[in-house]
């Protein structure tokens, strides 16, 4: 998993790598702001996980023109994503097939980028900004992991700047 602050150059196509001149993030940096980055090649690793940390549910995506009924509600789908939003819990993202990003908010508000890729696993932390594209091969496989009753609604950004979830998230990384 390649991870790295983001370019900001919001007149490239999202799915461009926006590799920026400020380096890459390490593990410990993501740790920093609860973010955690694993990468399991076997199925039962990501379910020892999921036990481990009392996730409940789970689902697959698809994410592709055709399985979004086309161009489109492929770029309507891809918009939502992309809009910095939260979740009210911690989720996982496993990646099958294929590639996407999350950018993440750091500390200082910057984007940093991970490009994830099959087996790479992330794990999100309620409360953190986020955002999600895919690489420009449009093409990923996706399981999403969920936590005791799931919460799949995303809270866009300044609505949630107000969220219990976001102070409880803030307060959670600030040392
Ligand atoms: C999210 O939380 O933004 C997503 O789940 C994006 C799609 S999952 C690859
Ligand atoms: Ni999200």
């Amino acid at each position: 998993m390649h991870v790295y602050y983001f370019d900001n150059n919001d007149a490239v196509d999202e799915r461009e790598p926006h590799i920026g001149s400020d380096g890459d993030v390490s593990t410990e940096e993501l740790k920093a702001i609860g973010v955690l980055a694993y990468h399991f090649d076997s199925q039962s690793d990501v379910d020892e996980l999921a036990v481990s940390r009392n996730y409940v549910s789970r689902d697959v995506v698809d994410i592709t023109v055709e399985s979004m009924g086309g161009p489109e509600s492929y770029a309507e789908k891809l918009k939502n994503f992309y809009t910095e939003h939260l979740h009210e819990d911690e989720e996982i993202r496993y990646i099958l097939e294929g590639e996407g990003y999350f950018d993440v908010r750091g500390k200082d508000e910057r984007w940093i980028r991970a490009r994830l890729s099959k087996g790479d696993l992330l794990i999100l932390p309620a409360g953190i900004y986020h955002r999600f594209t895919l690489t420009t091969d449009n093409y990923v496989r996706a399981m999403r992991l969920f936590k005791e009753q799931p919460k799949w609604v995303a809270i866009n950004r300044p609505i949630a700047d107000e969220n219990p979830y976001r102070s409880e998230y803030l307060e959670s990384i600030s040392a």
